[in-house]
């Protein structure tokens, strides 16, 4: 039978074996501060300069020469170059590992911190520097920036397209994620109505585990080079 298209969800989990941490985890982001603090535009509307210093701060631990792809993030890139039919990668992260290790069809479904919006214009351009100190929009010349990041509240971003790959696709993979966020949670509920075969790759069973055919569990740097291995060779 032929190759079916492939879609691959990935969460914070895939990058946490580059040093990044993940969110709900007990080292994760959200036990040292508040979604509502940081992660909504009331926030920032509230606080912009904490907001800031929040993503600031994390696009500087992102340029750490330390943090490069890992094994999970090369074997998706493998899996695009050498898998006979479309693999497409939804992330909801915002760092840029899976570009680093050489994905190319890839959505960034809550946005990228290295790179900015501007308020007045609109215009998305990237940035490695710190937003705190105010530089201006490259666009328009005296925006103020804010980080091109999806806050919780605002509409993620791709929607269309993922919602057709995931029509699509014939199988439907989810890596390094929890199961708490939506509309990204939701996503294994529509594969699994267009009868695709639905995978979970993680460290441990995940919220929605019961809504995937199979799953296989342990660090990403091994169960996905594994699982990529499988899959390219027929058995997967
Ligand atoms: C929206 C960017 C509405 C910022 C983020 C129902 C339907 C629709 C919306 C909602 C709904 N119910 C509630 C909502 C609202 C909300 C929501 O889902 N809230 C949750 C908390 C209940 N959703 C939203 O607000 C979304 N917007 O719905 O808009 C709308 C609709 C129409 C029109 C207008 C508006 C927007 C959500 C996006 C928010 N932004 N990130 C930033 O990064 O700072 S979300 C944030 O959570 C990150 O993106 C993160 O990726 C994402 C999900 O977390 P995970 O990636 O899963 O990370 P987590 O730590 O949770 O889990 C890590 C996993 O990895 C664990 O399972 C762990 O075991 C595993 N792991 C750890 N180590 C390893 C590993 N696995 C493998 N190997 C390892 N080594």
């Amino acid at each position: 039978m032929a190759a079916r298209p492939i879609v691959v969800l990935t969460g914070a989990g895939i990058s946490r074996e580059s040093g990044l941490h993940t969110f709900r985890d007990a080292d994760g982001i959200w036990a040292s501060v508040r979604i509502e603090d940081v992660a909504t535009p009331e926030a920032f509307a509230r606080d912009p300069a904490r907001v800031q210093a929040f993503y600031d701060a994390r696009r500087r631990g992102l340029l750490d020469p330390a943090v490069r792809p890992n094994a999970a993030h090369d074997a998706l890139a493998r899996l695009e170059r050498e898998w006979p039919a479309p693999v497409l990668v939804v992330t909801q992260n915002i760092d840029d590992l899976h570009e680093r290790a050489g994905s190319r069809a890839l959505v960034h479904m809550h946005g990228e911190l290295l790179k900015a919006r501007c308020l007045a214009c609109g215009a998305v351009s990237p940035v490695r520097q710190d937003l705190a100190p105010g530089p201006a929009c490259p666009a328009c010349g005296n925006g103020p920036l804010r980080p091109h990041v999806v806050w919780f509240g605002e509409m993620p971003l791709g929607m269309e397209a993922i919602g057709a790959a995931i029509d699509g696709c014939g199988l439907f993979v989810a890596i390094g994620t929890s199961g708490n966020v939506y509309p990204a949670a939701g996503f294994v509920a529509q594969a699994r109505r267009r009868r695709a075969r639905t995978v979970e790759l993680n460290l441990e069973r995940s919220q929605g585990a019961h809504l995937f055919d199979e799953g296989h569990y342990g660090p990403a740097t091994r169960v996905v080079p594994d699982f990529v291995e499988r899959l390219l060779a027929g058995a997967g």
